[in-house]
């Protein structure tokens, strides 16, 4: 990694807008800018943190109005020399900038270099560089309360102290690695022990995190499943607040699936509304119908929609015919039920329940919509949220089952400022593995040598997470401090 170059970006996003801004950083970076630039102070003697007006020119003349503002390292956000240029928010005045302060010796920077050289400085952990991409994609409250946790080092300090524990039971078993004829008692054997096991639990704590952090990055993956015709496209938009779904009284209406995000109390939900499953010669229904069944098998939560003011399993009856609406409604009154189809209907049903246990689901939230139009006896007694997409009864006691479903997996508010990632959760695994293997070579009276294999390997594997490898300065540390008693 070569920290003793230039690099130049556009900070700001593509496009037009009032200001942009690029960042230069690099022990360069202020004899870069002061080749284009001229202003009411010359770069070199501006104060650390001032601003000064100005203007970026070439050869032609002037390309822009500009302020520009210094940060001295180690005191600025990559911990070395930082210009940055606020300028007019234009495509082209931002691109002649970067172009003109490459031509004075910087260098393109790669994606997310200015914060790779944060970590790289010392100015971050890894936890921390990683929190900026989660602040700046957060969708709700929650992922950004989240994200500003990790940012202000929260995990990175739950994680030193782990380490702390940690080195010192490895620093006491180290010590027995030096005097060959000192086996570990069984009385220290067990302490050791118990303290890998206190240990193990802590990790074990953040990895229970993992969930829920995998719902604040990416949303929770909900998915809108049912009988066509029953409204989950209805659902869909109502949820949104927009009409992003056609809706019509033909069955079979939505093909493809349709996703976007939405707001649940902070949780962000992404919604997925699917084609009505059917049996259908169409080939392009039938394509529809594969992608739901992909989608339930990737669900975090199934919002199972039925239209309740008609007869169980009636949905695919009516779903047969072109005309719904006007069968629905003569299925309203149609309270007689052949045996024949009631067993049809409970078939339907096992269907189902089969299809999303096959899928790995069980979690699921039935929705009995289109209540408005009377609720029908069979759904009486029936466990679910009544709804109805026309007079929006019902949408708070779906966020509420919503939100409950999320915190029955374990979470609460306070769970939120920890919530790690896939990334995180594969290393504290390894960590905790390799931690179960030093308590069974503990248990074992293995060589010390064998266990503070297993012990570095933890450590390592913790340090992967923060990006730090020190574990033998810190060994040194302890070990200077340490009375062998000897
Ligand atoms: N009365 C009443 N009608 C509703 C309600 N929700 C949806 N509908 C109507 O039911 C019909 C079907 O709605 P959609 O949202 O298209 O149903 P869908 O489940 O997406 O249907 P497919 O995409 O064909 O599987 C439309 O005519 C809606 O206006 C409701 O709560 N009450
Ligand atoms: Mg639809």
């Amino acid at each position: 990694m070569l920290l003793d170059d230039t690099i130049a970006a556009i900070s700001t996003a593509v496009g037009e807008g009032a200001i942009a801004v690029l960042r230069v950083s690099g022990p360069g970076a202020i004899n870069v800018v002061s080749r284009v630039f001229r202003g009411s102070a010359v770069p070199e003697r501006m104060q650390h943190r001032q601003s000064h007006f100005g203007e970026i020119y070439d050869v032609t003349g002037v390309i822009d109005q500009v302020l520009l503002t210094i940060f001295r390292g180690p005191h600025s956000y990559t911990g070395e020399d930082l210009v940055e240029i606020s300028c007019h928010g234009g495509i082209l005045v931002t691109r002649k900038i970067l172009s003109l302060l490459l031509d004075a010796g910087a260098r393109s920077a790669e994606p997310g270099e200015f914060t790779q050289r944060a970590f790289l400085n010392g100015k971050m952990d890894l936890t921390q560089a990683e929190a900026v991409m989660d602040l700046i994609r957060a969708q709700t409250e929650l992922a950004l309360r989240a994200a500003n946790e990790q940012l202000a080092g929260y995990l990175g300090h739950e994680l030193a102290q782990i380490q702390d524990r940690l080195l010192t039971t490895l620093a006491h078993i180290e010590a027995y690695i030096d005097f060959p004829d000192e086996a570990i008692s069984p009385d220290t054997g067990t302490m050791l022990s118990n303290r890998l096991e206190e240990i193990t639990g802590s990790l074990t704590k953040l990895v229970a995190t993992a969930g829920q952090g995998r719902i604040l990055r990416h949303g929770l993956r909900t998915v809108i499943y049912g009988e066509p015709n029953v409204g989950k496209s209805s659902l869909l938009n109502l949820l949104l607040g927009y009409d992003r779904a056609i809706v019509s009284e033909t069955p079979g209406t939505t093909r493809d699936t349709i996703e976007e995000t939405i707001n649940v109390r902070g949780i962000p939900v992404r919604l997925i509304d699917t084609a009505g499953k059917r049996s259908s010669e169409d080939a392009i229904e039938r394509e529809g119908i594969r992608r739901t069944e992909l989608q339930l098998g990737q669900a975090d939560l199934v919002l199972q929609v039925v239209d309740a003011s008609a007869p169980r399993g009636n949905e695919r009856e009516r779903a047969r015919s072109s005309d719904s609406s006007d069968e629905a409604a003569g299925v309203l009154n149609d309270r007689a039920k052949s045996e024949n189809e009631r067993q049809r209907s409970v078939r339907s049903d096992n269907e189902r329940e089969h299809l999303m246990a096959s899928a790995g689901r069980e979690d699921r939230i039935l929705v009995l919509n289109k209540v408005d139009l009377g609720l029908h006896s069979d759904w009486a007694t029936s466990p679910g949220v009544r709804f109805s997409c026309r007079t929006r009864e019902g949408q708070e006691a779906l966020n509420q089952a919503i939100w409950d479903f999320v915190m029955a997996s374990g979470l609460s508010g306070e769970n939120f400022r920890i919530a790690i990632s896939a990334r995180h959760q594969a290393c504290l695994q390894k960590a905790i593995s390799d931690l179960e293997a030093a308590k069974a070579g503990l248990a074992k009276n293995e060589l010390p040598e064998l266990i503070s294999i297993e012990l570095r390997g933890a450590l390592d594997a913790i340090g992967d997470v923060v990006g730090r490898h020190d574990t033998e300065d810190l060994l040194g540390r302890i070990f200077s401090e340490f009375c062998i008693g000897k």
